[in-house]
């Protein structure tokens, strides 16, 4: 495969998009071996088409604040790939948006969902829009204006979106709301929905969830026990919260979480009403976590990050490039046993590098946060069936996806020493499904 060749000629078309670059970089590596043995997919040029994004929307999303001043922000839809399945992906609010973050999230997502079996393609979209500080009615203002174009993309069967970062039940609420106004049909085209009109139980904790069941599945391989050991997780939002639920659950005891204003170290551990407390953190709209260390009494670190900690568990759930090389170094030297992202593209290409050179356990989120879109997968199909599933019948088949995913990536990654390089075996699983549904289908 002509690695360089076809990163230049996709830096062309998408100058200065670093994320997105970095993104496929990464996957191009770690298929270069798979995709030499089948010369069909070079004359099918698979790869030149598979890094293209199908189609990009862009469009204006005007709405009244509370002052009534008009305020326009910018909205996108980045529908990826759905050689095998609808567009599936959530949507990000958040200052930091812009195409090139969406479309390395697209690209990702792509992998991502051929990796649960499910049938869904790769999709994302997102605002420029912030929700910090705004009030419930600016929100709903906000949500309402951007479905008013991005409606008539979507269907349930064309394109299906849900949260992610700075999109939450309520967000998904106003979304779904007026989608189904303007569509004249009530078939769950989003999910995380709530729980009286079409959501799925266990979707809320899903992301994290599935990331401790793939982060024991790691440890278990290595004959690790999970009960005892220390965690740092970055952020405090939907995906750390269920990250530390089930890690305390699993008998793992988390001693940070993070904001954008720094990280907290709770030696006593993040557990119960503290837990529930990162839920009122994060509703206060202010996007800061240095109360959480006032209520506790413990230590707030301004403007760091969690990595200084020694722990036993690094766990990146807030958003991508959260974890440097200067980072990994320091998990490295304090004699982590694995890190994995629950974020997507938590660390950077250095930081992974680094950990696989050191041969720490590293598991990349595509495999790791899996869990999310699954368990939307799932809510997908219980709304096709006009039926819902109970909490444990959802939580047995997100675990046993997470377990497949697992075995997955140790099938195609595990090295001739042992060593399971995590994200070669996710790259290489999720790109060889994808690869035969789009040779299968032509070239369209
Ligand atoms: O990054 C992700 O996988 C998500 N934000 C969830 C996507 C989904 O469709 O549930």
């Amino acid at each position: 495969m002509k690695t360089e060749q076809i990163l230049s000629a996709l830096e062309a078309r998408h100058p200065g998009e670093l994320e997105f670059l970095q993104a496929v970089k990464e996957v191009l590596i770690s298929i270069e071996d798979v995709y030499n043995q089948h010369p069909e997919f070079e004359k099918a040029s698979i790869i030149e088409r598979l890094v293209e994004p199908d189609r990009v929307f862009t469009f204006k999303v005007p709405w009244v604040d509370d002052k009534g001043k008009v305020q326009v922000n910018i909205g996108y839809r980045v529908q990826f790939n759905n050689a095998i399945g609808p567009y599936k992906g959530g949507i990000r609010f958040h200052a930091s948006v812009n195409l090139s973050g969406l479309k390395f999230l697209g690209f990702e997502q792509t992998f991502k969902n051929a990796l649960t079996t499910l049938p869904m393609g790769g999709g994302k979209g997102g605002s420029d829009f912030s929700p910090k500080g705004k009030s419930d009615a600016e929100i709903m203002r906000f949500s309402q204006s951007f479905m008013l174009e991005l409606w008539r993309h979507l269907g349930p069967d064309t394109d299906v979106p849900a949260g992610d970062i700075g999109v939450g039940a309520r967000e998904v609420g106003y979304m779904y709301g007026m989608y189904k106004k303007l569509a004249r049909e009530n078939t769950g085209t989003f999910t995380g929905k709530g729980l009286d009109f079409g959501g799925s139980l266990i979707r809320p904790e899903a992301t994290g969830f599935g990331g401790l069941y793939f982060v024991h599945q790691m440890l278990k391989n290595k004959g690790i026990d999970i009960k005892g050991k220390t965690v740092a997780i970055s952020g405090f939002g939907n995906v750390a919260w269920g990250a530390a639920l089930k890690a305390v659950e699993l008998g793992a005891k988390v001693v940070t979480i993070s904001g954008p204003d720094g990280y907290v170290y709770d030696p006593n551990g993040v557990s119960g009403e503290k837990i529930d407390y990162m839920l009122e953190l994060r509703n206060s709209g202010e996007d800061i976590v240095a109360p959480y260390a006032e209520k506790y009494g413990v230590e707030f670190f301004p403007g760091k990050r969690p990595w200084q900690q020694k722990v036993d568990i690094a766990l990146p759930c807030a958003i991508q490039n959260e974890l440097n090389l200067e980072d990994a170094k320091n998990l490295v030297n304090n004699k982590v046993t694995v890190v994995a992202e629950i974020s997507n593209m938590g660390c950077t290409a250095e930081a992974v590098d680094f950990f696989i050179e050191n041969e720490v356990m590293f598991g990349p989120g595509k495999a790791v946060n899996a869990g999310g879109v699954a368990t939307s997968g799932l809510e997908m199909t219980q709304n096709a069936m006009h039926i819902s599933w109970t909490s444990e019948e959802v939580d047995a088949k997100l675990h046993q996806i997470m377990n497949n995913i697992h075995d997955a990536c140790v099938t195609y990654g595990k090295q001739a020493n042992g060593y399971v390089n995590y994200v070669k075996g996710a790259n290489v699983a999720g790109f060889m499904k994808v690869a035969k549904a789009m040779m299968a289908q032509g070239v369209i």
